[in-house]
Protein backbone atom coordinates (compact mmCIF):
# COMPACT_ATOMS: atom_id res chain seq x y z
CA UNK A 1 0.00 0.00 0.00
CA UNK A 2 1.15 3.61 -0.62
CA UNK A 3 2.05 5.85 2.05
CA UNK A 4 0.71 9.15 2.20
CA UNK A 5 2.65 10.67 4.87
CA UNK A 6 6.35 9.24 3.70
CA UNK A 7 6.62 12.64 1.78
CA UNK A 8 6.82 14.55 5.18
CA UNK A 9 9.80 12.30 6.26
CA UNK A 10 12.77 14.12 3.89
CA UNK A 11 11.18 17.46 4.85
CA UNK A 12 11.24 16.93 8.74
CA UNK A 13 14.69 15.65 7.75
CA UNK A 14 15.78 18.38 6.67
CA UNK A 15 14.49 20.74 9.19
CA UNK A 16 16.11 19.46 12.03
CA UNK A 17 19.58 19.48 9.82
CA UNK A 18 18.74 22.84 9.22
CA UNK A 19 18.16 23.39 12.94
CA UNK A 20 21.25 21.88 13.85
CA UNK A 21 23.04 23.85 11.15
CA UNK A 22 21.47 27.10 12.48
CA UNK A 23 20.73 26.69 16.23
CA UNK A 24 24.97 27.22 17.11
CA UNK A 25 24.74 30.52 14.38
CA UNK A 26 21.88 31.74 16.88
CA UNK A 27 23.02 30.75 20.10
CA UNK A 28 26.14 32.99 18.84
CA UNK A 29 23.76 35.87 18.07
CA UNK A 30 23.42 37.36 21.24
CA UNK A 31 23.38 36.80 25.08
CA UNK A 32 19.52 36.02 25.44
CA UNK A 33 20.20 32.33 25.64
CA UNK A 34 22.22 32.52 28.79
CA UNK A 35 18.95 33.05 30.54
CA UNK A 36 17.73 29.28 29.59
CA UNK A 37 21.27 28.03 29.41
CA UNK A 38 23.41 29.51 31.78
CA UNK A 39 25.97 27.25 31.59
CA UNK A 40 26.92 28.13 28.31
CA UNK A 41 30.01 27.62 26.15
CA UNK A 42 28.33 30.35 23.76
CA UNK A 43 29.37 33.11 26.12
CA UNK A 44 32.54 33.74 26.95
CA UNK A 45 33.92 35.87 29.33
CA UNK A 46 37.94 34.65 29.52
CA UNK A 47 40.52 34.49 26.56
CA UNK A 48 40.83 31.74 27.31
CA UNK A 49 37.24 30.60 26.87
CA UNK A 50 37.62 32.70 23.53
CA UNK A 51 40.05 30.79 22.23
CA UNK A 52 38.61 27.80 22.96
CA UNK A 53 35.10 28.90 21.50
CA UNK A 54 37.17 30.01 18.54
CA UNK A 55 38.62 26.58 17.57
CA UNK A 56 35.11 24.94 17.78
CA UNK A 57 33.59 27.83 15.13
CA UNK A 58 36.57 27.18 13.09
CA UNK A 59 35.98 23.34 13.10
CA UNK A 60 32.15 23.58 12.83
CA UNK A 61 32.39 26.06 9.93
CA UNK A 62 34.79 23.85 7.69
CA UNK A 63 32.68 20.67 8.57
CA UNK A 64 30.05 22.51 7.40
CA UNK A 65 31.50 23.74 4.33
CA UNK A 66 32.75 20.05 3.83
CA UNK A 67 29.05 18.74 4.32
CA UNK A 68 27.39 21.24 2.29
CA UNK A 69 29.75 20.51 -0.83
CA UNK A 70 29.41 16.52 -0.01
CA UNK A 71 25.63 16.22 0.00
CA UNK A 72 25.03 19.44 -3.02
CA UNK A 73 27.42 16.94 -4.90
CA UNK A 74 25.77 13.94 -4.01
CA UNK A 75 22.48 15.11 -4.99
CA UNK A 76 23.98 16.62 -8.05
CA UNK A 77 25.54 12.48 -8.84
CA UNK A 78 21.95 11.20 -8.16
CA UNK A 79 19.97 13.15 -10.44
CA UNK A 80 22.28 13.09 -13.26
CA UNK A 81 22.19 9.77 -12.97
CA UNK A 82 19.25 8.42 -12.15
CA UNK A 83 17.36 5.87 -13.96
CA UNK A 84 15.49 6.15 -17.28
CA UNK A 85 14.54 3.47 -18.97
CA UNK A 86 15.76 4.61 -22.31
CA UNK A 87 18.97 5.20 -20.90
CA UNK A 88 22.11 2.54 -22.07
CA UNK A 89 23.96 1.21 -19.34
CA UNK A 90 26.40 3.93 -18.22
CA UNK A 91 30.02 3.32 -19.40
CA UNK A 92 32.50 1.25 -16.91
CA UNK A 93 35.19 2.73 -15.29
CA UNK A 94 37.71 1.72 -12.20
CA UNK A 95 39.66 4.07 -10.79
CA UNK A 96 40.42 7.76 -11.23
CA UNK A 97 44.03 8.72 -10.02
CA UNK A 98 43.12 12.63 -10.26
CA UNK A 99 39.77 11.99 -7.99
CA UNK A 100 41.56 9.37 -5.16
CA UNK A 101 44.67 12.00 -4.76
CA UNK A 102 42.19 15.39 -4.26
CA UNK A 103 40.17 13.66 -2.16
CA UNK A 104 43.02 12.51 -0.15
CA UNK A 105 44.80 15.13 -0.41
CA UNK A 106 41.78 18.16 0.80
CA UNK A 107 40.67 16.13 3.76
CA UNK A 108 44.68 15.95 5.15
CA UNK A 109 44.96 19.66 4.44
CA UNK A 110 41.42 20.45 6.13
CA UNK A 111 43.45 18.20 9.42
CA UNK A 112 46.53 20.14 9.04
CA UNK A 113 44.88 23.59 9.34
CA UNK A 114 42.63 22.24 12.47
CA UNK A 115 45.76 20.59 13.72
CA UNK A 116 48.26 24.21 13.41
CA UNK A 117 45.20 26.67 15.27
CA UNK A 118 44.43 23.39 18.10
CA UNK A 119 48.97 23.44 18.93
CA UNK A 120 48.70 27.08 18.87
CA UNK A 121 45.51 26.97 21.37
CA UNK A 122 47.17 24.34 23.38
CA UNK A 123 49.90 26.49 24.13
CA UNK A 124 47.76 29.61 24.36
CA UNK A 125 45.60 27.71 27.20
CA UNK A 126 48.20 26.25 29.23
CA UNK A 127 50.24 29.76 29.95
CA UNK A 128 52.92 29.76 32.90
CA UNK A 129 52.07 31.62 35.81
CA UNK A 130 51.70 35.07 35.96
CA UNK A 131 53.34 36.64 38.91
CA UNK A 132 50.37 38.47 40.29
CA UNK A 133 48.43 35.64 39.75
CA UNK A 134 45.52 34.53 42.56
CA UNK A 135 46.34 31.21 43.71
CA UNK A 136 43.09 29.04 44.70
CA UNK A 137 43.57 25.32 45.85
CA UNK A 138 40.80 23.54 44.35
CA UNK A 139 40.23 19.70 45.30
CA UNK A 140 36.90 17.39 44.16
CA UNK A 141 35.13 15.57 46.51
CA UNK A 142 32.56 13.03 46.39
CA UNK A 143 30.29 15.41 45.67
CA UNK A 144 30.86 19.01 46.46
CA UNK A 145 34.23 21.51 45.92
CA UNK A 146 36.74 22.90 48.47
CA UNK A 147 38.24 25.75 47.57
CA UNK A 148 41.51 26.99 49.87
CA UNK A 149 42.90 30.85 49.68
CA UNK A 150 46.11 30.89 50.87
CA UNK A 151 46.72 33.98 53.05
CA UNK A 152 49.15 36.27 54.89
CA UNK A 153 52.13 34.72 52.43
CA UNK A 154 50.91 31.20 52.66
CA UNK A 155 50.81 31.25 56.52
CA UNK A 156 47.18 30.64 57.01
CA UNK A 157 44.31 29.37 54.71
CA UNK A 158 40.83 30.37 54.17
CA UNK A 159 38.78 27.30 53.13
CA UNK A 160 35.40 27.69 51.55
CA UNK A 161 33.00 25.10 49.64
CA UNK A 162 31.12 24.89 46.31
CA UNK A 163 31.31 28.72 45.53
CA UNK A 164 34.54 29.97 44.42
CA UNK A 165 35.23 33.92 44.65
CA UNK A 166 37.06 35.52 42.52
CA UNK A 167 38.35 39.24 41.33
CA UNK A 168 37.79 40.47 37.51
CA UNK A 169 40.97 41.77 36.06
CA UNK A 170 43.50 39.31 37.74
CA UNK A 171 44.78 35.62 36.31
CA UNK A 172 43.50 33.52 38.96
CA UNK A 173 45.07 30.09 38.62
CA UNK A 174 43.77 27.22 40.18
CA UNK A 175 45.90 23.87 41.81
CA UNK A 176 43.36 21.32 40.72
CA UNK A 177 43.46 18.01 42.47
CA UNK A 178 41.64 15.37 44.12
CA UNK A 179 42.03 12.90 47.09
CA UNK A 180 39.41 10.64 46.14
CA UNK A 181 37.91 9.76 42.24
CA UNK A 182 38.35 11.55 39.50
CA UNK A 183 36.91 14.82 38.90
CA UNK A 184 36.83 17.35 36.48
CA UNK A 185 36.74 21.86 36.52
CA UNK A 186 34.60 23.29 34.30
CA UNK A 187 32.74 26.72 34.51
CA UNK A 188 31.88 27.15 30.96
CA UNK A 189 32.12 31.00 30.20
CA UNK A 190 35.70 31.04 32.59
CA UNK A 191 37.19 28.01 29.82
CA UNK A 192 38.16 24.81 30.29
CA UNK A 193 37.31 21.78 31.75
CA UNK A 194 40.90 20.35 33.12
CA UNK A 195 40.83 17.04 35.48
CA UNK A 196 41.58 16.64 39.07
CA UNK A 197 43.54 13.36 39.84
CA UNK A 198 45.13 12.57 42.78
CA UNK A 199 48.73 12.13 42.24
CA UNK A 200 49.44 15.02 40.64
CA UNK A 201 48.33 19.07 40.72
CA UNK A 202 46.74 20.44 37.28
CA UNK A 203 46.68 23.95 36.84
CA UNK A 204 43.62 25.94 34.80
CA UNK A 205 44.85 29.94 34.78
CA UNK A 206 42.11 32.43 33.00
CA UNK A 207 40.94 36.24 34.25
CA UNK A 208 37.58 36.91 34.57
CA UNK A 209 36.42 40.07 33.23
CA UNK A 210 33.28 40.80 34.50
CA UNK A 211 31.78 40.77 37.64
CA UNK A 212 29.08 38.01 37.88
CA UNK A 213 28.25 34.75 39.04
CA UNK A 214 28.98 32.07 36.32
CA UNK A 215 27.74 28.25 37.04
CA UNK A 216 29.54 25.06 36.51
CA UNK A 217 29.88 21.18 37.42
CA UNK A 218 32.15 18.37 37.31
CA UNK A 219 32.51 16.96 34.16
CA UNK A 220 34.45 13.56 34.76
CA UNK A 221 32.04 10.88 36.14
CA UNK A 222 32.80 10.83 39.72
CA UNK A 223 29.99 8.07 41.29
CA UNK A 224 26.55 8.21 42.01
CA UNK A 225 25.65 11.91 42.43
CA UNK A 226 28.55 13.18 39.93
CA UNK A 227 25.51 15.09 38.13
CA UNK A 228 24.76 16.82 41.58
CA UNK A 229 28.06 18.46 41.97
CA UNK A 230 27.91 21.63 40.43
CA UNK A 231 29.52 25.06 41.61
CA UNK A 232 28.96 28.85 41.17
CA UNK A 233 32.09 31.32 40.30
CA UNK A 234 31.72 34.58 41.57
CA UNK A 235 33.71 37.21 40.05
CA UNK A 236 34.34 40.24 41.94
CA UNK A 237 35.28 43.80 41.69
CA UNK A 238 38.82 43.94 43.42
CA UNK A 239 37.17 45.92 46.14
CA UNK A 240 34.24 43.48 46.27
CA UNK A 241 36.70 40.69 46.51
CA UNK A 242 38.64 41.75 48.99
CA UNK A 243 35.70 42.47 51.15
CA UNK A 244 34.93 38.77 50.84
CA UNK A 245 37.96 37.71 51.45
CA UNK A 246 38.39 39.75 54.85
CA UNK A 247 34.90 38.56 55.84
CA UNK A 248 36.01 34.72 55.12
CA UNK A 249 38.98 35.20 57.04
CA UNK A 250 37.19 36.30 60.54
CA UNK A 251 35.32 33.21 62.59
CA UNK A 252 32.22 32.37 62.71
CA UNK A 253 29.66 35.34 64.14
CA UNK A 254 28.37 34.93 67.41
CA UNK A 255 24.91 34.16 68.65
CA UNK A 256 23.47 37.73 69.99
CA UNK A 257 21.41 36.57 72.56
CA UNK A 258 22.47 33.39 74.66
CA UNK A 259 18.85 31.83 74.67
CA UNK A 260 17.95 32.24 71.04
CA UNK A 261 17.17 29.83 68.59
CA UNK A 262 20.56 30.48 67.42
CA UNK A 263 22.13 29.58 70.20
CA UNK A 264 20.35 26.77 70.95
CA UNK A 265 21.53 25.47 67.27
CA UNK A 266 25.15 26.48 68.51
CA UNK A 267 25.02 23.96 71.14
CA UNK A 268 23.36 21.10 69.16
CA UNK A 269 26.09 21.85 65.59
CA UNK A 270 29.44 22.13 67.60
CA UNK A 271 28.45 19.86 70.44
CA UNK A 272 26.33 16.90 68.63
CA UNK A 273 26.78 14.80 65.12
CA UNK A 274 27.95 17.73 62.57
CA UNK A 275 30.93 17.87 64.88
CA UNK A 276 32.49 14.66 63.75
CA UNK A 277 32.59 16.06 59.88
CA UNK A 278 32.77 19.49 59.69
CA UNK A 279 34.36 22.95 60.90
CA UNK A 280 33.08 25.96 62.29
CA UNK A 281 36.29 28.46 62.74
CA UNK A 282 35.96 29.90 66.14
CA UNK A 283 34.61 27.01 67.11
CA UNK A 284 35.78 23.71 69.19
CA UNK A 285 34.70 21.50 66.09
CA UNK A 286 37.67 19.64 64.47
CA UNK A 287 35.72 17.55 61.27
CA UNK A 288 37.70 17.53 57.94
CA UNK A 289 35.32 15.02 56.10
CA UNK A 290 32.79 17.55 54.89
CA UNK A 291 32.33 21.55 53.75
CA UNK A 292 33.65 24.02 55.70
CA UNK A 293 30.35 26.02 57.23
CA UNK A 294 32.59 29.07 59.10
CA UNK A 295 30.40 31.62 56.39
CA UNK A 296 27.67 28.96 55.56
CA UNK A 297 24.83 30.98 55.69
CA UNK A 298 26.26 33.42 52.85
CA UNK A 299 26.20 30.62 50.41
CA UNK A 300 23.51 30.81 47.67
CA UNK A 301 23.25 27.14 47.43
CA UNK A 302 23.87 24.23 49.45
CA UNK A 303 24.59 20.81 49.06
CA UNK A 304 27.28 21.51 46.30
CA UNK A 305 25.19 23.56 44.06
CA UNK A 306 21.41 21.87 43.89
CA UNK A 307 19.11 23.47 45.80
CA UNK A 308 18.69 27.22 47.25
CA UNK A 309 20.18 28.11 50.38
CA UNK A 310 16.79 28.44 52.46
CA UNK A 311 15.58 27.60 55.42
CA UNK A 312 13.00 24.82 53.97
CA UNK A 313 16.04 22.83 51.69
CA UNK A 314 18.42 23.66 54.73
CA UNK A 315 16.05 21.56 56.71
CA UNK A 316 15.14 18.96 53.92
CA UNK A 317 19.49 18.43 53.70
CA UNK A 318 19.49 17.87 57.38
CA UNK A 319 16.56 15.97 57.76
CA UNK A 320 17.97 13.31 55.26
CA UNK A 321 20.61 14.23 52.94
CA UNK A 322 20.79 11.47 51.02
CA UNK A 323 17.44 11.45 49.54
CA UNK A 324 18.40 14.85 47.87
CA UNK A 325 22.33 13.72 46.83
CA UNK A 326 21.87 9.71 46.67
CA UNK A 327 25.64 8.29 48.36
CA UNK A 328 25.90 11.36 49.94
CA UNK A 329 28.43 10.98 52.90
CA UNK A 330 26.20 13.28 55.05
CA UNK A 331 24.19 10.75 56.76
CA UNK A 332 20.30 10.85 57.11
CA UNK A 333 19.90 13.00 60.74
CA UNK A 334 16.24 13.06 61.26
CA UNK A 335 13.03 11.15 60.26
CA UNK A 336 12.42 7.51 60.90
CA UNK A 337 15.73 6.56 62.51
CA UNK A 338 16.85 5.53 65.72
CA UNK A 339 18.01 8.54 67.96
CA UNK A 340 17.10 10.89 65.10
CA UNK A 341 16.90 14.67 65.64
CA UNK A 342 13.89 16.11 66.40
CA UNK A 343 12.07 18.72 64.33
CA UNK A 344 12.45 21.61 66.62
CA UNK A 345 16.29 20.58 67.00
CA UNK A 346 16.64 20.89 63.14
CA UNK A 347 14.84 24.20 63.28
CA UNK A 348 17.71 25.28 65.89
CA UNK A 349 20.26 24.00 63.29
CA UNK A 350 18.78 25.72 60.32
CA UNK A 351 19.09 29.08 62.39
CA UNK A 352 22.41 28.66 63.56
CA UNK A 353 23.68 27.97 60.00
CA UNK A 354 22.03 30.35 58.49
CA UNK A 355 23.13 33.17 60.79
CA UNK A 356 27.00 32.42 59.95
CA UNK A 357 27.37 35.39 57.43
CU1 LIG B 1 33.14 14.92 40.30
Amino acid sequence: MKSVTAPAEPRRGLGALAAGLLLPLLAACGDDHLTRYPQTTYAPRTEMAEIQMGLFNLTLYLGVAVGLVTFALLGWIMWKFRYRPEAPEPRQIHGNTTLEVAWTLFPALIVAVIAVFTVKAIFATQPEPPANALNVRVIGKQWWWEFQYPVNGGQDTIITANEIHVPVGQPVQLLLESDNVLHSFWVPQMGGKRDLITNRVNRLIFTPREPGVYLGQCAEFCGDSHALMKMRLVAHTPQGFQDWLNNEARPAVEPLDSTSSVAVGKKLVTQGVCAGCHVINGTPMVGRQGPNLTHFGRRRTLAAGIVENNAENLAAWVRNAPAMKPGSKMPQLGGDIPNALTEDQIQYIVAYLQSLQ
